[in-house]
């Protein structure tokens, strides 16, 4: 009996469960461009783009390999618009009584697949190194889920960066050797650049064709596209940027986007490259002596340890997580997020390039927009649906983890210690924005002042009941309470004054 394999557009690895599972002699598979997927949110016009070129590339590498596959374009007329619709169209068409896929990255889906009129088998997705059954016994009967020690029980279960039972270097963790703030002239090799072949510049014509109105530019579209290609990223971020990647993580450069970033989220996400081979090729230049501890270990931490776990909150936390706001944040998004247009030398340059090329790094996304968003009390809600909107790797698995609970503190604490926030002194120690910035970051109060100073005191001010007993933020509230009261007032006037414009829908 035929049953139809469904590979959805961020499952598009060969050797997934699904495929493992089908007969290339009596099975089909099952690709679908459809509308529900390109708007449950404003995706990217990079990202709509990437997906649609990345799926077609996929289908005609399974049909090079053997496979029977049926695949729906976007603009096919007898498209049903949805994956369940398709998945009911190519059943009758195939006389196929069941489908088998992995199961998608997201509740939303998961739930569509479990109530649709036709049988859909979902498999565990197990691209993921730690599967979620492993994840919640790891979870279970514990007070907190801290990243770290779920880390360094995948170090330990898989052998990477492992000397026996010990750390490799002997600890598990650089991360203090890991924020150094990056000098202008340090020499960073380019980045790959992948050619827009005819099947790419035929997506971009349609996503520009179809979705005018979405955010972002494709003019500097540069994304893998194929498995080929995503090799090819990971080996030239190996060869020229892990050397230095830990050391300067955390930094900031107005006049270089990527810094030693890796730039492979897309591609490990969408299924092209395994997160297994990654961190593998990693380990592989530290034993060949290509790359330091520092670099290798911070690395893969953000894979082994943070991309897994947030896949594991994600699923444990259950459906109602992303609409979770334990600060009660009310304020609505400001519109400086979708327009860049703000006197904010960090924000601009932050929103700049994620509108120009659907992406900015962690740092920024974390310490940057995610901070503003947090200080003014940015309803979370609506920051994650830009979040999902604005990246090239936004899947809800992780972003709502990473905005939700790491960035926005809206999960109370599930993700995070502590609420990342800073005033404007850390992005003036990490990046050289500050200097060509309208604000003034030394300024703690007044018009002129940085509004990272004043919404970082009004932001633990208001919070206080809640931030005060944490041992980590003690000395923080002990140094705010040292201040005088006038210098404490002005402050928090000049932080009033920064919200009333927000509410005001004003540019700041
Ligand atoms: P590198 O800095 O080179 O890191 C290497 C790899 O580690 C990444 O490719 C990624 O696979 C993984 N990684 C690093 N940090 C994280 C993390 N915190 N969580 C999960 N994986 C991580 N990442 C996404 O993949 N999709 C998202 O939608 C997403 N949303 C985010 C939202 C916010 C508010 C924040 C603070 C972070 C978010 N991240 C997200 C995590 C991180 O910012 C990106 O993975 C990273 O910037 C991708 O760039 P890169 O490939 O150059 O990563
Ligand atoms: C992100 C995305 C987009 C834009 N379009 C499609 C699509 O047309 N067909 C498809 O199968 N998948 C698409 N995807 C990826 C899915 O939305 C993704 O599988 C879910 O968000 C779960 O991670
Ligand atoms: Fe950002 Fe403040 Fe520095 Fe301006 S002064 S770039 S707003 S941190």
């Amino acid at each position: 009996m035929t049953k139809l394999i469904a590979v959805l557009g961020d499952q598009l690895s060969h050797d997934g469960a699904a495929l493992r599972c089908g007969d290339k002699g009596t099975d089909v598979v099952v690709m679908a461009e459809v509308r529900e997927e390109a708007t449950y949110t404003g995706h990217h016009k990079q990202k709509l783009a990437l997906t649609f070129a990345a799926m077609r590339r996929f289908a005609d590498e399974l049909e090079r390999d053997g496979w029977h596959v049926r695949y729906t374009e976007l603009i096919d007329n007898d498209n049903a618009g949805s994956l369940v619709g398709e998945f009911a169209r190519r059943a009758e068409e195939e006389g196929a009584e069941e489908v088998v896929t992995l199961a998608p990255g997201e509740w939303r889906l998961r739930q569509a697949f479990e109530s649709a009129p036709l049988k859909i088998r979902q498999l565990p997705d197990d691209r993921f190194i730690c599967s979620e059954k492993r994840f919640a016994d790891w979870a279970e009967g514990r007070k907190e889920l801290r990243m770290e020690w779920f880390y360094r029980e995948m170090r330990r279960e898989t052998g990477l960066l492992m000397e026996g039972d010990d750390p490799a270097g002997g600890e598990w963790n650089f991360d203090k050797e890991n924020r150094k703030p990056a000098q202008p002239d340090l020499f960073r090799e380019p980045a790959p650049t992948f050619r827009k072949d005819a099947l790419v510049q035929e997506v971009l014509d349609m996503v520009e064709a179809e979705f005018p109105d979405n955010f972002g530019s494709l003019d500097e579209f540069n994304w893998p596209v194929s498995r080929a290609q995503a090799e090819r990223a990971l080996e030239h971020f190996i060869a020229h940027n892990l050397r230095d990647f830990g050391t300067y993580q955390d930094a900031m450069l107005a006049e270089d986007r990527l810094l030693h970033h890796s730039i492979l989220s897309s591609c490990i996400n969408l299924g092209l490259l395994s997160p297994r081979e990654v961190c593998k090729a990693a380990e592989n230049a530290y034993k060949a002596g290509d790359a330091p501890i520092n670099s290798v270990e911070g690395f893969i931490r953000q894979i082994l340890g943070w991309r897994e776990y947030m896949r594991g909150i994600y699923f444990r936390e259950g459906p109602d997580y992303t609409s979770r706001n334990a600060l009660n944040h009310k304020r609505d998004l400001p519109w400086f997020y979708w327009s860049g247009e703000t006197d904010m030398a960090c924000m601009k340059a932050a929103i700049g390039q994620t509108r120009d090329l659907a992406y900015a790094h962690h740092i920024q996304r974390l310490m940057v927009t995610g901070n503003f968003a947090l200080l003014a009390g940015i309803d979370p809600r609506q920051v994650q649906d830009w979040y999902l909107a604005v990246y090239i790797d936004a899947y809800e698995w992780v972003e709502a983890p990473n905005t939700a609970g790491m960035s926005q503190f809206a999960d109370g604490g599930v993700v995070a210690s502590k609420p990342y926030i800073s005033s404007g002194a850390y992005i003036d120690k990490m990046s050289d924005y500050c200097g060509g910035c309208a604000y003034d970051v030394k300024a703690k109060d007044g018009e002129k002042a940085c509004p990272f100073n004043s919404l970082y005191w009004h932001f633990l001010d208001r919070h206080r009941d809640r931030f005060e007993g944490n041992p980590r933020m003690g000395l923080i509230y002990r140094n705010w309470d040292k201040q005088k009261k006038e210098t404490r007032d002005a402050k928090l006037k000049t932080a009033e004054a920064v919200l009333a414009k927000l509410d005001r829908g004003e540019a700041l």
